[in-house]
């Protein structure tokens, strides 16, 4: 039987159906060499873990890594492509979840729901009544890297009446003729945005663009929220904005470094709600994941095309 690398737990269905096919093997999601210890994998299920050039050579018969998640910066593509390994994520099914977890973190942080909920625990609320909050609806929000995630959050916010702008390196047409979202330069989107919504992938690119000048150029009643990767932003220009009332607050599910140590600065900020990379994570949406990711790495290994690969064409065309 040929091995396959397991490095998430999967429901017992679906581990028995890889089973009957494959000889499943579970490696931990921080392992990087010492790949005898496991065997020689054909396919591996990754989850964040780190797949680079020199992991990818240290796998010759390999054939799929299928990524459980969206975002696939751990996985070296363009390693994989050359060593001719399908390399698939899971785009689509997880776009409900985090849309739905960002309008919580918008309304979180418009109406105070996660500080006054300290306020009643800690007995404030038997001294005085609380400061007034702000309305969210009516409000601006600017999406940066407005794709699949960004449009169900735009058709979220639509009813109550939030002006959703967008910036992407180039337009969106299909944004641009559903009318969800208007595009706007970025500078402008920043200044006029209450809400900046961070949804775009981790690339070399956007590895650390959002910096001090990007802070500045927001509403000091502006908040940050960031779903996409800690590595976008530049996490000391962050705290350092969040100190000194550049922007009123932030809500972040991801961060540089995960899980993020409770020791850390940004625990100590009370204008900061911290949520633990829970964008995508509930039953429902896991399982859909999940499934997905298995039936990517199946059928990338029977040969056929995955139903979202990442380089499949970059391997097979030409
Ligand atoms: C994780 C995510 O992948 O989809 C993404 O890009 O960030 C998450 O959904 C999840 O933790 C599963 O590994």
């Amino acid at each position: 039987m040929e091995t396959v690398f397991l490095s998430s737990d999967i429901p017992a269905d679906l581990r028995a159906r890889l089973e009957s096919a494959y000889r499943v093997v579970d490696v931990p999601d921080d392992v990087t060499s010492g790949f005898e210890a496991y065997g020689d994998p054909v396919g591996w299920l990754v989850a964040g873990n780190p797949v680079d050039a020199a992991v990818i050579a240290q796998l010759p018969n390999l054939r799929v890594i299928s990524n459980y998640g969206v975002g696939y910066d751990s996985v070296d593509v363009p390693a994989a492509t050359s060593a001719q390994i399908i390399v698939s994520n899971t785009p689509g099914v997880l776009d409900d979840a985090v849309a739905e977890l960002t309008l919580g973190l918008m309304l979180a942080l418009g109406r105070g729901i996660v500080t006054y909920d300290r306020y009643v625990r800690d007995g404030s609320w038997e001294r005085e009544w609380p400061p007034l909050t702000h309305d969210v609806h009516r409000t601006t929000l600017g999406v940066v890297g407005m794709g699949r995630i960004g449009r169900r959050l735009a058709e979220l916010v639509a009813p109550l009446g939030v002006e959703v702008l967008y910036h992407n390196r180039s337009r969106n047409a299909e944004i641009d003729e559903s009318g969800v979202a208007t595009w706007a330069e970025w500078e402008d989107m920043l200044q006029r945005s209450d809400f900046v919504s961070l949804h775009t992938p981790l690339t070399e690119r956007t590895r650390g663009f959002f910096v001090k000048e990007d802070f500045e150029l927001m509403k000091p009643s502006a908040y940050l929220i960031n779903m996409a990767r800690g590595a976008v932003v530049n996490t000391d220009d962050m705290v350092e904005a969040l100190k000194n009332g550049t922007i009123a607050g932030a809500a972040l599910d991801v961060f540089e470094e995960e899980p993020l140590p409770a020791s850390h600065e940004l625990v100590q900020l009370d204008n900061v709600i911290l949520q633990p990379h829970n964008g995508s994570a509930t039953e429902e949406t896991r399982r859909a994941m999940i499934d997905l990711a298995v039936e990517n790495l199946e059928a990338g290994l029977q040969g056929e095309r995955p139903k979202t690969p990442v380089n499949w064409e970059d391997i097979y065309s030409a």
